[in-house]
């Protein structure tokens, strides 16, 4: 009997050691100092390699002279084959530590497409190419317009697409991270020309979108909410720009008696009602060259609408007598703005700002979105609305 107590007594004594000890265990490894780095790292390029030094103290990231970060946590991408030699400088109270590590950048297996390889979403404004590109046909949903929207963009093969008036969205995905190197990373295609005017060399049909760009810090496949920043174009500071602008366009009813305008291509002038978180409202027009419906047919809401940052009108009559409009190019940071060829279709990740316009430090990016960045219409040619005809990396050759 003693000894069987003494037994007990023994095995909860062992239990309670264990106990304390794990706990004391687990106290210290909080508490410990830095490790150190690893001896080297191994990535793909266009992965990025997280590095965390959980340590307090001033930190200084670098590949040879070029200091890569300031913070706690190293985001390393590079889109080159190439050993990278990693110094972390610890700065603790004047106390300095360094160490020293390798990353090895590795070919990814098989290989990354540079072009657009998923469309996440497609939802146009009211417009006179909505229902014509892509086009809809009866039967049609939000899900198979996608389908088609993808159809356009996927690939190196592409065909655009008309986001239609103000708000009027579509998302892109990539399959790699498009890195945040030095300069523009990526580009987004669009139909832009320059116009014949030599007094106005960038303006011609330039009908801007606003861009913002996603990394996917959780991994998760997808774009969260509060993963998006927006790419601060040229505009973004001016007093000019509205951010949190908001409209609503409400479903036409494609029977009722059209309010033919003063001009001949005014079919309806009463045509699609829209109100803004501005107090305006009013009626977009129907244009003569194009016969359907301008709301798009595969949403049966009564009303639908969209919120994003606006920025000024950018088309005007050159002409003076309605018969030629020009949109005038901004100076970087907008889609659709310039010619395909053109330095301002390619945008810099380091472009990119959080809600409150601070600039923010992406490694890279693995979703684009953009839309139609003006509420304006430009006379016969009716609504300025940004085209997408795909978007690339720059870095994958
Ligand atoms: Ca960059
Ligand atoms: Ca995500
Ligand atoms: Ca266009």
């Amino acid at each position: 009997m003693d000894r069987n107590i003494f037994k007990i007594l023994k095995t909860v004594l062992a239990v309670f050691l264990l106990v304390g000890m794990t706990a004391c265990k687990s106290d210290r490894d909080e508490d410990s100092p830095f490790n150190g780095l690893e001896e080297s790292y191994t990535i793909n390029r266009f992965n990025v390699l997280n590095i965390a030094a959980n340590v307090s103290g001033k930190m200084t990231w670098s590949i040879k002279d070029s200091i890569i970060s300031e913070g706690s946590e190293l985001d390393f991408i590079s889109p080159y084959i190439k050993t990278y030699p990693l110094t972390l400088k610890i700065d603790q109270n004047g106390k300095v530590k360094t160490y020293q590590s390798t990353i090895i950048v590795n070919k990814e297996p098989g290989s990354y497409s540079k072009y657009v390889s998923n469309v996440l979403d497609f939802r146009p404004a009211v417009g006179q190419f909505t229902n014509e590109i892509p086009e809809y046909m009866v039967g049609d949903t939000s899900s198979s317009m996608l389908q088609k929207a993808k159809g356009s963009l996927v690939g190196s093969n592409t065909s655009m697409i008309s986001l239609g008036g103000f708000g009027g969205y579509v998302v892109l995905g990539f399959d790699h991270t498009i890195p945040n190197m030095n300069g523009r990373d990526f580009k987004i295609l669009g139909n832009a020309f320059w116009g014949n005017n030599a007094n106005e060399p960038r303006s011609g049909s330039c009908e801007p979108g606003i861009i913002m760009v996603a990394y996917d810090r959780n991994k998760n496949g997808k774009p969260d909410d509060n993963e998006w920043y927006e790419i601060a174009g040229s505009e973004y500071f001016k007093n000019t720009t509205v951010k949190n602008y908001s409209i609503t366009y409400f479903k036409p009813n494609e029977n009722k008696p059209p309010v033919p305008g003063n001009e001949p291509w005014q079919a309806d002038i009463e045509y699609v009602k829209w109100q803004d978180n501005l107090g305006n409202t009013g009626f977009k027009t129907k244009n003569g060259f194009h016969d359907h419906s301008f709301y798009p047919l595969w949403i049966s809401d009564a009303s639908y609408g969209f919120s994003g940052t606006k920025i000024q009108n950018n088309y005007y009559d050159q002409s003076g007598n309605g018969s030629y409009w020009v949109g005038k190019s901004y100076d970087f940071g907008y889609a659709d703005n310039a010619p395909n060829n053109d330095e301002a279709s390619n945008i810099d990740i380091s472009w990119a700002v959080d809600k409150n316009g601070k600039y923010v430090k992406l490694p890279g990016i693995d979703f684009v979105k953009v839309h139609t960045a003006v509420n304006q219409e430009a006379g016969w040619l009716g609504e300025v609305s940004t085209e997408v005809a795909g978007a690339y990396d720059l870095y994958i050759k």
